[in-house]
């Protein structure tokens, strides 16, 4: 175990990511040195340049120095050489450049001349300059200095991280089906589109648990309606899917849409559960039904009263919901846009040059998550009044706790299916996230395993991509690629954005194949499901750097493209358009293991070192590493018809091998029951 100590600056405001409360330690925080430092301020607007002193946090970075960490990010595993900043934004085009996702995830490890980990509790904006300003220097810089400093050492990362992970608490649990394949798109109309997907599935033996819903199915997309003329009878529409082994997963947005008579708005509005200006009025911004109110999530019985709401569909046979739009995501707020039509109708120039074409643009583009408007609003927090810019990270995390401690009561014994867009370290106790509006791009294939190991230093198990990618149309060749890996991935969920190409598998030519792609997830249920389970009662990680389990071994810690899938396998999966193959280290000798379904496996003992594998497009190839086993069934058409009994082995060549099996019925809240604990044996 590492040893944690904690060091309060300022006044710290509880955010909810820790589970135990530590006392404050006294004296200089060990590794991060506060300095001030002067610096330039240069401004677009202001002619004179003028020195400001900046207060930072930093630790001085040596040659051979990594840092992993951060969840939810862009660029590599190793996050050094980037600068950083936890602000929870909607941001559709995931590229290098950019320095936010919807996640703030303040959690990060340093290693190499000295190994130790850091995690700052902090809900407003956070400057995490990891080398970029200089390359020797990490550089930590808060809005403002209330904040608590966790500072973790003491063994290896991964003993670092599970002591971390002790300290947040024990990740979200879904339902066993949850781990079965789901298909979604933005742009499913009506009840009828949907059983002609689930069709397109069973018809075509691709096996199918769940389909999501996405803001098509609401009532002029107000939040916990159901649009009747496109879903008659939504409870015997979900009993019919039921009966088909679907799960519908429906979306919840933040914003409460403004309209008389609906029953969210009225009942927020006349309670005062809405986010309220500086007047004390409730703040309006807008999202896709136009003029909304943001839910004080943040405010305790708030957040009771918005979590109650999902009971409703509860009721109609709903077991599983994604949280989107919650960073809170505004395209734009009341106020702002009169000002900028105002704006707009005084340029009086019908001919624009490129400065007012610029200014122009900037004004119309600075409409969409300003943060003007982020500090415009307030939130009741304990009796204060906070503005919301010092706490926003916190929102999506308050809209999937509110989601998540209702169910609690709601549905006491039996799991909820439940991720989030937006997230916060603690959130992952109520559910998990997916990694947002990706893009099918060959790039956001490797983008999604990078993303892997970091979120789950951060808590974040459930987890996974839009397979195939979101925006951009896909090609035939990267959906399979891309469902390669997330054959690994705990949610494994094809999505699509409105307007790009259709991306069902059964749109394509090689149904067959993708038949037997999306088996093999099924067909390696046995081990998937135990692995995440004993990742998620020992809080330890489900996907693994290979820098994390080979530190000594130097090729080894520079791999950014292979990861260890829980104790027993590496995965290696092909990311570049056309090639035939790729390069695969192995840090020590493994069993290679090449199928195309559950029937057909072929297996080679390979030495350690380099080597280039052959992967057809039809194939999933991973390793298997020195002792270790790996059970697995046939493949079945959805989780349910997984048998829990006839178990087949795959394992490394040698004798005397041991695996933990974890079995339960995958809804109860049973979880320790040592009955869930078989161990199975190669003798
Ligand atoms: O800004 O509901 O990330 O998965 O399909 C777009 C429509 C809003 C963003 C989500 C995406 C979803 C989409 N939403």
């Amino acid at each position: 175990m590492s040893k944690i100590r904690r060091y309060s600056i300022g006044t710290f405001m509880d955010t909810g990511a820790v589970i135990s409360k530590l006392p404050k330690e006294t004296g200089e925080i060990p590794y991060l040195k506060r300095i001030q430092r002067m610096e330039l301020k240069k401004s677009d607007k202001e002619p004179q340049e003028e020195m400001v002193q900046r207060d930072e946090m930093v630790y001085h970075l040596s040659f051979q120095d990594r840092i992993y960490g951060l969840g939810e990010n862009v660029r590599g595993i190793n996050k050094r050489g980037w600068l950083y900043e936890s602000n929870c934004t909607d941001d559709p085009n995931h590229t290098e450049s950019k320095h936010s996702l919807y996640g703030a995830h303040n959690f990060f490890v340093v290693d190499g001349r000295e190994t130790f980990g850091v995690f700052l509790d902090y809900p407003g904006k956070l400057i995490l300059d990891m080398g970029y300003g200089q390359m020797d220097e990490i550089r930590i810089v808060p809005q403002d200095w209330n904040l608590d400093v966790y500072i973790l050492e003491g063994g290896s990362i991964l003993e670092i991280v599970k002591s971390f992970r002790k300290l947040i608490g024990r990740s979200y649990i879904p339902p066993k089906w949850a781990f079965g394949y789901g298909q979604s798109r933005w742009g499913y109309q009506s009840a009828a589109e949907i059983r002609e997907v689930v069709k397109g599935y069973r018809e075509n033996g691709i096996p199918l648990d769940a389909v999501y819903l996405d803001i098509d199915y609401m009532e002029g997309f107000k939040d916990f309606t159901i649009d009747k003329e496109r879903f008659p009878d939504f409870p015997k529409f979900a009993e019919e899917m039921r009966k088909e082994h679907i799960h519908l997963v429906p979306i919840i947005d933040a914003g409460v849409k403004i309209e008389e008579g609906y029953e969210v708005y009225e009942e927020g509005k006349k309670n005062g559960y809405f986010c309220k200006d500086q007047e004390g009025k409730e703040f309006v911004g807008a999202v896709w039904p136009g003029k909304v109110h943001f839910p004080d999530v943040l405010n305790k019985e708030a957040r009771k009263w918005f979590g109650q709401k999902y009971q409703g569909l509860l009721e109609q046979g709903i077991e599983g919901f994604w949280n989107d739009m919650n960073e809170p995501a505004i395209f734009y707020s009341e106020k702002n846009l009169e000002q900028v039509l105002k704006k707009i109708k005084s340029m009086k120039s019908r001919n624009m040059d490129m400065w007012e074409v610029f200014a122009f643009r900037d004004i119309v583009n600075g409409l969409a998550n300003n943060p003007k408007d982020y500090s415009s609003f307030y939130h009741e927090i304990e009796g204060k009044k906070i503005c919301h810019d010092k706490v926003h990270n916190l929102y999506g995390f308050g809209m999937t706790r509110a989601a998540g401690e209702a169910f609690e009561e709601l549905e006491p014994e039996k799991r909820i299916l439940l991720f989030s867009r937006a997230s916060y370290i603690g959130m992952h106790r109520y559910g998990g996230v997916w990694m947002g509006d990706n893009q099918s791009w060959w790039s956001h294939l490797l983008l999604n395993l990078k993303m892997l190991p970091s979120l789950n230093m951060c808590g974040f198990l459930y987890t996974g991509a839009d397979l195939g990618g979101f925006g951009s149309d896909v090609t035939e060749d990267l959906l399979l690629r891309w469902l390669a890996l997330g054959i690994f991935t705990p949610l494994m969920r094809n999505h699509s954005a409105l307007g790009t190409r259709e991306q069902e598998c059964y749109r394509f030519t090689q149904t067959e194949v993708f038949r037997n792609l999306i088996g093999i997830r099924y067909g390696l249920m046995p081990y998937l499901y135990s692995e995440y389970m004993k990742a998620a009662l020992k809080d330890e990680m489900l996907f693994m750097p290979l820098a994390f389990v080979y530190p000594e071994d130097a090729h080894a810690r520079e791999v950014e493209d292979q990861l260890l899938v829980g104790e027993s396998i590496m995965i290696a999966p092909v990311y570049t358009q056309n090639a035939g193959g790729r390069y695969v280290y192995l840090p020590e000798p493994m069993k290679l293991v090449r199928l195309k379904d559950m029937e057909h496996i072929e297996t080679e003992v390979l030495e350690q070192g380099h080597y280039y594998i052959e992967i057809s497009l039809e194939e999933v190839v991973f390793f298997i590493r020195p002792g270790k086993i790996v059970p697995y069934t046939k493949a079945e058409q959805y989780v349910k018809e997984i048998p829990a009994e006839e178990l087949r082995l795959m394992h490394f060549e040698a004798e005397g091998l041991e695996y933990e099996l974890y079995q339960d019925d995958g809804f109860e809240k049973d979880y320790e029951n040592p009955e869930h604990f078989k161990r199975l044996g190669v003798k």
